[in-house]
């Protein structure tokens, strides 16, 4: 009988926690013999990312993962033989007792936060007694060995070098996006938190050397690009000039769409986790907007994974995306650094793909979870 493994999502905020979550379940099920059940307390976020979904329903399949209503009130169910909690999130009571009552024990996993810092390599699968002496271990995602890796899809890198082999096939994908590519423009994603720093980066590329043209899917971010451009409105489809930038609105796409968006761009400003690490997939030189934390606590993770990324650049090249990515987090200096790192386009994108090569070497996360668990058992 395939193992059954039950995934718990929080949605805290944002798109992050089921992003990773459903992405994760998803992989589970497609590429490994084992049945996944996904339980989510809210499905609005959900129906985001995967737009066939019902909000309303207590319980649906998609992609063969069968989506759960968490309900407030938690009636009993069968204990999976893997059960993870993703976030830290706190489990059901009456299902940590099932859990600590079940004949057979079943693995506890906590899925954690990603973070390039050197501490995660000494946490990872570190397990942690609990007071009904059920153990839990904490699983890291992560950029080197010792950690869990990285989510990625088997046969994602294929179908990447695909799309971005095919300008056809480009062109007509973006043009189900309402985009139509000017040629000669840098393509650049933008999927941000509201930042202060929009106003100086669009203005530096309204005034660049070179067109650029800037798509933007519906989302936190829009209201800056609409202050910037005086409009009292904007929504998917819209299109505007300004000087050398061209900003088309898009749609909220669904994850598989905006991988590929990833893919076609020359750049791509992405945020928070799972963003974060498709557009490193996506092997182009991207700006990252850190989920921002108290104290400047994003800024020791941001450095950690400037240190890993930046270290086969020249100093030159590094100092520029250092200051590219700090401007951004900081909510100033746009202005110059954007300019500055033009300077280093070529190299920024050979250092992209070479990153991602090496980064794709090790065991995806997906992989990594049920080799833990065959070790286990
Ligand atoms: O939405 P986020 O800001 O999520 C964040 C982070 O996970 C952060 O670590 C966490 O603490 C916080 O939430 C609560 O960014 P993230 O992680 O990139 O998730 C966005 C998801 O949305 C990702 O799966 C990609 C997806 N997406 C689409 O599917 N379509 C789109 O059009 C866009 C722009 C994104």
């Amino acid at each position: 009988m395939k193992p059954h493994w039950d995934i718990f999502c929080v949605v805290v905020d944002n798109y992050g926690d089921i992003g990773v979550t459903w992405r994760l379940a998803r992989q589970l099920q497609a590429e490994h013999d084992v049945q996944v059940r996904l339980w989510v307390d809210d499905l609005q976020p959900f129906a985001r990312l995967c737009p066939d979904t019902d909000p309303h329903a207590d319980q649906q399949f998609h992609h063969g993962v069968q989506v759960r209503r968490w309900p407030a009130e938690w009636e009993a169910t069968e204990v999976a033989d893997v059960v993870i909690g993703a976030f830290a999130c706190k489990l059901p009571p009456p299902y940590i007792d099932a859990m600590a009552a079940r004949a057979r024990p079943c693995l506890w996993l906590n899925l954690e936060y990603l973070s390039a810092e050197d501490w995660v390599v000494g946490c990872h699968a570190l397990p942690s007694l609990q007071s009904n002496r059920l153990q839990k271990f904490f699983f890291f995602p992560g950029f080197v060995p010792g950690t869990g890796g990285l989510l990625r899809e088997s046969g994602l890198l294929a179908q990447r070098d695909a799309l971005q082999g095919d300008r056809e096939a480009q062109r007509e994908f973006l043009a189900r996006l309402g985009v139509e590519r000017q040629p000669e423009a840098h393509l650049v994603s933008l999927f941000a938190y509201e930042n202060a720093a929009v106003a100086e980066w669009l203005d530096a590329m309204a005034t660049g050397l070179g067109a650029t043209q800037l798509l933007v899917p519906e989302g936190r971010v829009l209201d800056d690009v609409r202050r910037w451009l005086g409009a009292e409105w904007l929504e998917a489809g819209d299109l505007h000039v300004r000087g050398q930038l061209t900003i088309n609105v898009l749609p909220f796409i669904s994850q598989d769409q905006y991988d590929r968006l990833l893919w076609c761009c020359d750049f791509n400003a992405v945020r928070g986790e799972d963003s974060f690490i498709r557009a490193q997939w996506a092997a182009r030189p991207m700006l990252w907007h850190i989920y921002p934390q108290e104290e400047d606590a994003h800024i020791v993770k941001l450095d950690a994974w400037l240190h890993l990324y930046t270290r086969a650049l020249s100093p030159q090249a590094a100092d520029a995306l250092r200051g590219l990515m700090h401007a951004w987090s900081r909510g100033e200096g746009m202005g110059l650094a954007w300019p500055v790192l033009c300077l280093h386009r070529v190299e920024l994108r050979l250092q992209a793909e070479q990153w991602c090569a090496n980064l794709a070497v090790q065991p995806d996360l997906a992989a990594a979870l049920v080799q833990f668990y065959r070790n286990w058992i």
